[in-house]
């Protein structure tokens, strides 16, 4: 077995470098502003929603707090349609909420909530869609908006991958009544641990901003039961610093998603979706699928891969669906979820990240390829 002197992650952060860094520490040490919408969570508000090409963003510690806070902005209850194909804190959120999730099958080239099952899974007691743009593939966002207007639903979108990413000339991220972001670690842009909730007027915005802080509007009123969700001055001034290098950033995982795509191309058993079209997109991940003409099974090749320190991921592999606290639902059968579970059990995301070396690139490949 051939051990790499350094494992290759399926991600690695972007981390500009350390000295950039330091003058934001002097400045918030000299402020002693710490959190509670400082100076440089003002600033990055709206540089983001200006580099984003949004109206308006409220940002959030976090991409789950951001989806649990979605949903109780617009007082979204009762059942949700949602897709099982996804990071499982999209459902977790709707539990938070008290909302039952009613899980819907995807297509099989975007992996996304298909939009052509998802009328029959309305009942009187929908309220809303909540789909995700999975790998930050824009989902069918007009055929979602027209059933959402048909039956007076809300929409809220999971675009956790989908930073930056546009669609038809415009940010995708304005699509549905309001979008969540993640800027976790090991997304496109992080801020160590945040998030962002992305939505179209200031109205909507201040509600967001109260219930990220607890619910109070004054300093003797609370309206909801909001909670501490609040993003923090060094990963706000994080944050700014990064979106420095953000272009750059993402240049550099088209060239390397360029690269899969050819080399790949004459692979046996291997298949991958053409990128999305009238986007500009962001190359969040790469995911193939193994198929069956593929000498290995998906999880034979998930474990060479490591053997040889290469560190790929099974990303969406089990289905939420599958975990103990949605099993039991009706929408959760095998039988209602067919295209899911065979992309499940087929998909491996293979590592990319702008520090990723072009020799390591070839070094997948050709394991890849059973050399
Ligand atoms: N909605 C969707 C659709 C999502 O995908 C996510 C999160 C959310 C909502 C929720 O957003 P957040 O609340 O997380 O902001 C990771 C992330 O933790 C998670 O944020 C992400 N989705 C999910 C798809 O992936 P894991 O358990 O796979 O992460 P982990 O720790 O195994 O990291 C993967 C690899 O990244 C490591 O092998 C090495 C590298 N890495 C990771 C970290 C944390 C680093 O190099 N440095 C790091 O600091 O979940």
């Amino acid at each position: 077995m051939n051990q790499p002197e350094k494992p290759i992650y399926v991600t690695r952060p972007l981390l500009p470098p350390l000295e950039e860094f330091l003058p934001y520490l002097e400045q918030i040490w000299e402020s002693k502003w710490l959190t509670n919408a400082g100076p440089f969570h003002q600033e990055l508000e709206k540089k983001l929603a200006g580099y984003l090409g949004v109206d308006h963003l409220a940002l959030f510690a976090n991409g789950t707090l951001a989806l649990v806070t979605a949903l109780q902005a617009l007082r979204i209850a009762g059942e949700v349609i949602t897709t099982p194909f996804s990071f499982v804190a999209t459902a977790h959120s709707l539990l938070w909420n008290g909302i039952k999730p009613v899980f819907v099958d995807i297509h099989p080239e975007t992996f996304n909530l298909d939009p052509e099952k998802i009328e029959t899974a309305i009942t009187p007691h929908t309220t809303a869609i909540m789909p995700v743009h999975v790998y930050g593939r824009p989902c069918d966002v007009e055929k979602i908006q027209k059933i959402a207007d048909t039956y007076g639903l809300k929409v809220i979108y999971d675009a956790a991958h989908a930073f930056g990413v546009r669609y038809k000339g415009e940010s995708l991220l304005k699509h549905g009544d309001l979008s969540t972001l993640s800027f976790h670690a090991t997304k496109v842009f992080n801020t160590f641990e945040g998030g962002a909730i992305v939505c179209p007027d200031a109205k909507t915005k201040k509600r967001i901003d109260d219930l990220k802080n607890f619910g109070f509007i004054d300093e003797v009123t609370v309206v909801a039961h909001g909670i501490n969700a609040k993003m923090n001055e060094v990963q706000a001034a994080f944050g700014l610093l990064q979106l420095k290098y953000i272009d750059k950033a993402i240049a550099r995982r088209r060239e390397i998603d360029a690269q899969y795509r050819e080399k790949l191309s004459s692979v046996t058993g291997i298949s991958y979706s053409p990128l999305p079209a009238d986007t500009i997109y962001n190359y969040a991940y790469f995911p193939i699928l193994i198929e069956k003409e593929h000498p290995l099974l998906r999880d034979q090749l998930y474990d060479k891969l490591r053997q040889n320190g290469i560190f790929a991921r099974r990303y969406f592999y089990p289905l939420i669906s599958e975990f103990p606290m949605y099993r039991g639902l009706p929408s959760a059968v095998p039988s209602n979820l067919l295209i899911a579970r065979k992309v499940a059990n087929r998909v491996l995301c293979l590592p990319i990240y702008p520090d990723l070396e072009n020799e390591s690139i070839t070094r997948i490949i050709s394991i890849i390829k059973g050399k």
